[in-house]
């Protein structure tokens, strides 16, 4: 997975198949599966943009870290209901497998998120799939402004200037065309299910 806010290239992994194929189906994970994102630095050009590959796709740099969670019956019962996700247990650990333990499950589950994030003049991820009535964020990090217009419906957002970040509810399925109201070759699709 190519993340951009964070010029990072992502790999995830489950331990098991039978987690995989519960996740495909939309079905919650089975208890004991352990989850592990391995995030490596993107490589980027002279200008900090991220390199990609002859298959679109950022390359592999550094190595970060690895953020792992578990699944246990009845874990998690010690944190607040606002940290609290289920009986998910988090962990990160350095790029020596030396676990860091001022990151924990306030951290995991406190970190800003954005759907999509706008750099280098692009929407990425280019496509987003939501589920109906729920936000898609988008967060400009081009020192450009951008601006949200939504094809079919003429929706607009403000003008987002670099850092600014706008999030838009879709209330019935579909598939949604979008482009920049400034910069109409930039494109992107939300796909609201
Ligand atoms: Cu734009």
């Amino acid at each position: 997975m190519d993340r951009y806010d964070t010029k990072q290239y992502r790999e995830l992994y489950a331990s098991t198949q039978a987690a995989v194929d519960a996740m495909k189906a939309g079905r919650p994970l089975p208890d004991d599966t352990v989850l592990t994102l391995v995030q490596y630095k993107a490589q980027v050009d002279a200008a900090g943009a991220p390199v990609r590959g002859a298959n679109g796709r950022f390359v592999k740099g550094d190595l970060v870290g690895f953020t792992v969670m578990e699944k246990r019956a009845g874990w998690g019962t010690e944190y607040p209901a606002e940290w609290r996700n289920g009986d998910w247990e988090y962990a990160a650990f350095n790029p020596a497998g030396v676990l860091n333990d001022k990151v924990g499950a306030a951290a995991a589950s406190a970190a800003p998120r954005s759907d999509v994030s706008i750099m280098g003049f692009a929407f990425g991820p280019n496509k987003v799939t939501v589920d109906a009535g729920k936000p898609v964020t988008w967060v400009n990090g081009d020192e450009s402004p951008h601006q949200i217009a939504i094809t079919s419906t003429k929706a607009r957002s403000p003008i987002l200037i670099k850092g600014q970040s706008h999030a838009m509810t879709f209330a019935s399925a579909g598939t949604y065309e979008y482009m920049c109201g400034l910069h109409p070759n930039m494109k992107g699709t939300v796909e609201v299910r």
